[in-house]
Order: C-alpha cells, then structure tokens, then sequence
C-alpha cells in the first residue's frame, strides 16, 4: 500500500463578520475542488474555518456570540462540503467553534475521511489570550473567555494510510504537542492558525511572526520525525491583520511548499510517510535515546521554579 499522501493547505483569506456560513462553505468548496484537481487526498482547513475570528471582540454575556458557534458537526449548513467531498474522493481537516449539548464551548478539528466520516476529532489544548475585557489593547484576543481548555489532550488516528495528529494555531508553539504526538508515532501533524500579526502584549514580536510560524513547525517536525501542514487564516479580517504562509513541512524541517499569497489558496505536496523513518529510527529513535527519568519536571510542574538563595 502506497505511504504517500497528497496534502493540501486551503489556506482562507479574511471571513467578515456578517458572512453567512453558506458563503463560506461555498469558499471551502471551490477550495476543495481545487484539492481534488491537484490530486489532493486530504485538504487541511484553517482554525475556525467558517466563521470570523470572533473572540477579537467582548460580549457581557458569553452567549453574545452564540451564533459563531456550531452544535453539531456535520449540520444542515456544512453539510454540502461533506456531500461533496465524499462526490470528490477527499478527505479534510475543518476547524470550528464547538458548542456541546452540555453547554461546553471548544475551538474544534474534526478530521473527515475520503467517505465523508468523520474519524479524529481534536479540541484545542492550549488557550492563549485573556479572559476579560481589554479595552487599551486595539483589539481583543478573548479566546480564554470564549473557549474551555481541552480535556482531552493530543490523539491521532489512524487514517490516509497513516498516524495522523491535529494540532490548533497557539498549540504549535509548544514542544510538548509534537512530542506527545511524537510518542504515539505521529507521521502527519495538520494544523490551523489565525495569527494576528500585532502582539499586544509584547509588540516587538509583530515583525518576526512569520519567523516564529516557521520557527516552531519545522522544529516539531525534524524533532519528532513527521510531516507538519500549517494553514492560515490570514489577511485583514475586520481591520485585523493576521499572519498568511501557509506551509507543509518535511521531517527534515524543510518547507516543500508554502503560499506566496494572502487569500484563499490551496497548496499541496506530496508526503511520503515513510520518510519519518529517516528520523524516527536515527536520531530521534525515542526508544534508544530518550531519558524519561530526566525530564519528570516537564509533567510534575506547570511554572518556572528557579532555585532557591
Ligand atoms: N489563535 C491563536 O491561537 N493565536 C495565537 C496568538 C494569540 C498568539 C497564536 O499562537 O498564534
């Protein structure tokens, strides 16, 4: 059986607030089907693939923003991509704001097979942000009012002939995600982004987000041996300019294919998975060379606890 998988990153220019989910869905569709004509076997969507990125703005009430959210994956509104993409023979990635039965409110990927089943579902680990209005910032990024963290930590699956992990925009940051999905064999680690290119609380980081973007996704992949799809939503939605450069990684941490553009575009390359083999049975053969013993820090404190005196 053949290890390689054709790859596309829909990277999506700017949702404006008042656009209607079946305008965007109509977006991810062409999308799509431009995965299919470049032979894609997976598309990857953004992170919140089909509504603005809303926590930029404070409600009083969290229920403000109720109509961002979907409370059940597919509906009657997202349906036709699931319809079309079992028509077209292509799995995808889709990022959304999840409101459970329970009143639980995630920022969510459900990863869809070529059948149009839904067989990975991943909700956000790492939620960065504030929780409480901000008025002297020029925007809010009120993720940490608007979304739980995870329970659920990092999973993969077993799907396109591979392991597949999902990551979401902060969680690829941190080393801790690639490596968790490292030591479950990870070979393909899908992840959407909406980056603001304005960093309020630290500004002089606006000008290296592309750097940091490119910086923390190679690393994961080389350190962990396996493939790494960054896709954006980026571009000025709502007066807010957010980091485009989609790219698919290597194992070897090198770029094979990143967009050039801003807007809606896919990219695509061709991963062969057994090329995470390279690493995972060399350098990075976990078995051999890792020191659990040595690194019990990482999972018994959460801070920095310097020495004492
Ligand atoms: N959507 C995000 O998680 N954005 C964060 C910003 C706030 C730093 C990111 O890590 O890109």
């Amino acid at each position: 059986m053949s290890r390689i998988v054709n790859v596309g990153a829909a990277q999506m220019g700017p949702i404006a607030a008042d656009e209607s989910r079946a305008e965007v869905v109509g977006r991810l569709i062409a999308l799509l089907r431009d995965g299919a004509e470049a032979g894609c076997d997976l598309v990857v969507f953004p992170e919140l693939a089909l509504t603005t990125f809303f926590p930029r703005w404070f409600t009083e009430d969290i229920a403000g923003h109720d109509h961002y959210y979907e409370r059940e994956m597919p509906n009657a509104d997202v349906q036709p991509l699931f319809v079309e993409a079992a028509r077209l023979g292509v799995g995808f990635c889709l990022g959304y704001a999840e409101l459970t039965p329970d009143g639980h409110r995630y920022n969510t990927y459900v990863l869809v097979d070529k059948a149009g089943a839904i067989v990975g579902k991943y909700r956000k680990v790492h939620i960065p942000g504030h929780a409480d209005d901000e008025p002297h910032r020029p925007f809010q990024h009120l993720e940490r009012r608007y979304f739980e963290e995870s329970p659920d930590g990092f999973g993969v699956v077993n799907a396109f002939g591979g392991i597949v992990g999902m990551a979401i925009c902060n969680d690829r940051r941190w080393p801790e995600t690639y490596r968790v999905l490292g030591l479950q064999g990870v070979e393909l680690v899908l992840i959407g982004y909406n980056t603001p290119l304005h960093y309020a609380p630290d500004p002089d980081q606006n000008p290296l987000q592309s750097f940091h973007n490119n910086l923390v996704m190679a690393s994961g992949a080389y350190q962990n041996g396996t493939w790494v799809v960054g896709v954006a939503k980026g571009g000025i939605e709502e007066g807010v300019e957010s980091l485009s450069h989609s790219q698919i990684i290597a194992p070897s941490g090198q770029v094979v294919a990143q967009a050039t553009v801003s807007g809606d575009v896919l990219i695509s390359a061709r991963c062969d998975l057994d090329l995470c083999r390279h690493y995972k049975e060399t350098l990075f053969n976990f078995d051999v060379y890792r020191r659990p013993e040595a690194y019990r820090i990482i999972t018994e404190q959460k801070g920095v606890a310097p020495p004492s005196g």
